[in-house]
């Protein structure tokens, strides 16, 4: 069973960039519906516990450095199939990668600095909204 949730996060480079709008007009223009939205600067400290899964990868000191080097944006996306059709929306993880037209391609730097962020299952969508939003921000 698919769930229809799903969360993301708009990253430093493109908030940086001045993508916010652009991302999310592709969002919603993809069918999604914002359910929970904030701007955010994440410490290391939450940076390294939203990416502990990462915690042994050669990467990971990094990736934490550089989702809290600024604010990024945090949402929870709502559409049918949301976790699989969002993935495909933002193209593989490495912007080289990806698919024309998605946000990555659109919009990534670098592997490290790819833009956005998508949850990788149900069960993760759930926990990493709830890390991000209380109950009573989620609609
Ligand atoms: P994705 O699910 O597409 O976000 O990709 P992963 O879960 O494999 O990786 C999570 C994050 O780690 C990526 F968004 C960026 C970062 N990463 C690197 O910085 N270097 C790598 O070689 C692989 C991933």
């Amino acid at each position: 069973m698919t769930g229809n949730r799903t969360f993301t996060m708009i990253k430093p480079d493109a908030v940086g960039a001045g993508n916010i709008g652009n991302i999310l007009q592709k969002i919603e223009q993809a069918g999604f519906r914002i359910a929970a939205l904030k701007l955010l600067w994440l410490t290391e400290d939450k940076a390294g516990s939203f990416y502990a899964v990462h915690r042994e990868r050669p990467f990971y000191g990094e990736l934490v450095k550089y989702m809290s080097s600024g604010p990024v944006v945090a949402a929870i996306l709502e559409k049918a199939n949301a976790v699989q059709d969002f993935r495909k929306l933002i193209g593989a993880t490495d912007p080289v990668k990806a698919e024309a037209g998605t946000i990555r391609k659109l919009y990534a730097k670098s592997i490290q600095e790819n833009a956005v962020h998508g949850s990788d299952s149900d069960a993760n969508a759930k926990i990493e909204g709830d890390f991000f939003f209380s109950v009573l921000e989620q609609f």
